[in-house]
């Protein structure tokens, strides 16, 4: 073929290309898949999410959701770094990872902000315009889209000896998330704070490097945590919040009907999450009972609650210190949200 030949077929080629590619390819109504990771197994709560959220999105359109549990890509630093490179389209981090990256996210742990009662807590969760809106700009501002925050039960400490007051936590090295507000909850409890990523909490329990944490029971449970643990100890401090989002440059390039498509889906997976949490602690902390019939298993009362709630008050100062007037405004929002629930 001559040159000229040569430049005449791949010109001819290319346009073909690009009219194929304008003519049967529109982007919006392309079929893809996207990827989604979470920092639990599939059969746990955020599984449960994802799996709803994936079933919606493939029942209503062509794209196809691919669900990376907990250790297939990482720690949970590194599928939020996998997000924010646009590798992975959607990620779930809990506010517990998310203190460094956004350091407002630590103020679901002021200890005692959170109502114990599940109905007001959902309730709270699905109209909060702390949650719904003003977080969302923060996330933003990360170049993420956040979907939707949602509760993953009551935090319960695990622990070798019994729990009875801040006196028996003192020595105690305590993993925490690695969130440097929890830090300061567990320093203010009369602990040794241990900020540890998740995928060493088994293990140094095991060698007795840490001696406690915090953890929803159903988490305690399915993790088999309570196989190193004697302990166990209601508090009423917290309640374990999660965030799921989406890269935001992904998000933004989506159509308007692939956008109404996500946005439905997450919302379709959250009331369906918080059904399927109706009496799943309950039914954990029976099996870890019968698994372990030894488990000393403490719900403190309110007198025995009273120094753990004294302490909550420094760990607020300290958000305050930490996040200025940003962090203030959310607080005050999400306590305004939360008076808004308990009418
Ligand atoms: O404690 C943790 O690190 C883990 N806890 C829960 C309930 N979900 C994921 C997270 O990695």
């Amino acid at each position: 073929m001559t040159t000229k030949l040569v430049r005449k077929v791949l010109m001819a080629t290319s346009a073909a290309g690009v009219l194929a590619s304008m003519s049967l390819l529109p982007t919006a109504a392309q079929a893809d898949t996207w990827k989604y990771a979470i920092e639990e197994a599939i059969n746990e709560v955020q599984g449960v999410y994802a799996t709803k959220f994936k079933e919606e999105i493939e029942k209503n359109s062509d794209h196809e959701v691919q669900i990376f549990p907990y250790g297939t890509l990482g720690e949970s630093a590194d599928t939020m770094e996998q997000t924010q490179a646009g590798i992975l389209q959607f990620v779930d981090q809990s506010p517990g990872f998310t203190g460094a990256l956004i350091p407002e996210a630590q103020v679901f742990f002021v200890p005692y902000l959170l109502p114990t009662d599940t109905e007001q807590l959902n309730e709270f969760f699905r109209t909060s315009k702390a949650i719904n809106e003003d977080f969302k700009s923060l996330y933003a501002d990360q170049g993420l889209e956040l979907l939707k925050m949602f509760p993953e039960g009551e935090v319960a400490m695990t622990t070798k000896k019994p729990v009875m007051g801040p006196d028996d936590l003192n020595e105690v090295k305590f993993r925490v998330m690695t969130n440097p507000l929890l830090v300061e909850s567990y320093k203010a409890f009369g602990a040794t704070p241990t900020p540890l990523p998740w995928g060493e909490v088994y293990g140094g329990l095991q060698t007795n490097i840490i001696q406690g944490q915090e953890n929803p029971t159903s988490f305690i449970e399915s993790t088999k945590l309570y196989e190193v643990t004697d302990a166990i100890t209601y508090a009423g401090h917290s309640n374990f919040t999660t965030a799921v989002m989406a890269n935001k440059d992904f998000y933004d390039g989506l159509s308007d009907e692939d956008k109404k498509l996500v946005q439905d889906a997450a919302d379709a997976a959250f009331e369906y999450i918080l059904d399927y949490q109706k009496g799943l602690e309950k039914e954990a902390l029976d099996k870890i009972k019968k698994a372990k019939p030894d488990m000393v298993v403490t719900v403190l009362s309110e007198e025995q609650r009273a120094p753990f709630k004294k302490a909550a008050a420094v760990v607020e100062d300290k958000f305050i210190e930490m996040t200025g007037e940003s962090g203030k405004a959310i607080l005050d929002q999400l306590k305004a949200d939360l008076e808004a629930v308990s009418k």
